[in-house]
């Protein structure tokens, strides 16, 4: 393990003075409902640092929730913004059309899983994807039902609100929700029964939906191929082609959220291809615009295309500047092989996490896959989560200018979600810091 430290970043403490002086202009001018993990304020980044209004050089192991994955600023992303913003920014796709729009959505029909005929529309965040995606299964198949799974997330409007799984701090009191959204078991292989297969996981999932809802009343089963926020949960291997083949057998779309996985994240530009699973609607967003505001529902042809023109839309969707943004990140990910270095985070990163997990007993899983990885805190000896524990190692982090967030259900796991080309020394310092957080704090 080495022993380098972020300290020689850091100028003061974290947040520093002018970071609490921002802070207290923001409790009096921010709704007290949006929040901020590490609260020190941003004047620009370098090479996987935030450098704070401190000058303390944060090493970002979040990209702002898996979005700058070609990094922040991307000299690509920035020149092809700065040259939109000087041609005209905005004219509504819907009242006069340009061609950015349409080559965002030729490279997702093409990077998408599966060779056949496919379209796309934009939009501007995940949850509108989503939201999206519903409103087209619903209306191409005539079915009203959306089968959703434990530990989902898909966003925090009403009907995404619906899908997503967890109470606090998403939904709680911001209900009624909108309906026909029914959820079933996930596949969690560290908390399932010991031994159970992904396919035994699927019919367990199937077998609810035949017995709840009825096949013949689903649009949709729409699934995150590895959750994000509800855990970095990786279904066991089978879990997702069975879950797709009983799909496909009952005319049900299999419908990937790939907003945080999609992109390279995972090691390929999607998470569906490791399972060799194509699905038939796929939303995508974060990663793709390199830190623009963009989304995107692609799909079969034949079922994007079975709504009516007018249907699908919105004022800002596919924003010129966000679309010359998206193409220049995913030439990036493409010239600079970014899936291939996300492979590269997790062979590095995946051993380093299995060597702390040795020398400790707080850790009860590591996982993931490319710059998507987590570890779970669980009380020792147990799989009981420890959200106290996982809280106070991620603020030690924090303290110690490592940006790592924390997710999943019970609060307990911190996950790393690096710039895709974070240099490797600065990856291997940002490790250090959180194997020293994760020894010192299990002592105490
Ligand atoms: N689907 C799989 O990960 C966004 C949300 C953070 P938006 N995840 C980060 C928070 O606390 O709000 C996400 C996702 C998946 C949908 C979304 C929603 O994407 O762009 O945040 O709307």
């Amino acid at each position: 393990m080495t022993t380098t430290t972020a300290v020689n970043r850091l100028r003061t403490e974290i947040p520093g003075p002018v970071s609490r002086a921002l802070q207290s202009r923001r409790s009096d001018a921010v709704a007290a409902g949006v929040g901020s993990t590490l609260p020190a304020f941003v004047d620009h980044g370098a090479d996987g640092l935030l450098v704070d209004v401190d000058g303390n050089e944060l090493i970002d192991l979040g990209s702002g929730i898996a979005v700058t994955s070609v990094g922040n600023p991307a000299p690509a992303v920035a020149d092809a913004v700065r040259r939109q913003v000087e041609r005209f920014t905005h004219t509504c796709f819907m009242v006069t059309p340009y061609e950015e729009y349409v080559a965002v959505c030729e490279q997702l029909n093409a990077l998408t899983p599966g060779d056949h005929a496919k379209k796309s529309a934009l939009f501007n965040s995940g949850a509108e994807a989503v939201e999206n995606a519903v409103k087209i299964a619903r209306h191409a198949t005539g079915r009203p039902a959306v089968v959703v799974f434990d530990h989902a997330y898909h966003g925090r409007t009403n009907l995404t609100m619906a899908l997503t799984a967890k109470n606090m701090p998403y939904k709680h009191r911001f209900g009624p929700f909108a309906g026909e959204v029914h959820r079933v078991p996930m596949s969690y292989p560290f908390r399932d029964p010991a031994g159970m297969t992904g396919p035994q996981a699927a019919e367990r999932a199937t077998s609810r939906i035949e017995q709840q809802v009825g096949a013949e009343n689903v649009a949709a089963v729409l699934i995150e191929p590895i959750q994000g926020e509800g855990g970095f949960v990786v279904p066991a291997p089978g879990f997702l082609r069975a879950l797709a083949d009983w799909c496909a057998a009952n005319d049900v779309l299999l419908v990937a959220d790939e907003i945080q996985t999609g992109f390279c994240r995972t090691g390929a530009w999607f998470a569906a291809e490791h399972e060799g699973v194509v699905p038939d609607l796929i939303t995508t967003a974060k990663g793709m615009a390199g830190g623009l505001p963009l989304a995107a529902v692609t799909g079969r042809a034949d079922v994007m295309d079975a709504v009516h023109a007018g249907g699908l839309g919105g004022t800002y969707g596919g924003n010129p500047v966000a679309a010359v943004a998206a193409l220049a990140a995913i030439d990036t990910m493409r010239s600079r092989d970014l899936a291939g270095a996300a492979a590269r985070i997790e062979a590095f990163a995946v051993a380093r996490l299995r060597a702390l997990a040795e020398v400790t007993n707080v850790i009860g899983d590591v996982r993931g896959r490319g710059a998507m990885l987590a570890v779970e805190f669980v009380r020792p000896g147990s799989t009981e989560p420890d959200a106290d524990l996982t809280a106070r190692v991620a603020a030690a982090c924090h303290r110690a200018g490592v940006v790592v967030l924390t997710c999943g259900t019970y609060g307990n796991v911190i996950r790393l979600l690096p710039p895709l080309v974070i240099p490797d020394a600065l990856l291997d310092e940002g490790l250090a810091v959180l194997e020293r957080a994760v020894l010192e704090e299990a002592r105490r």
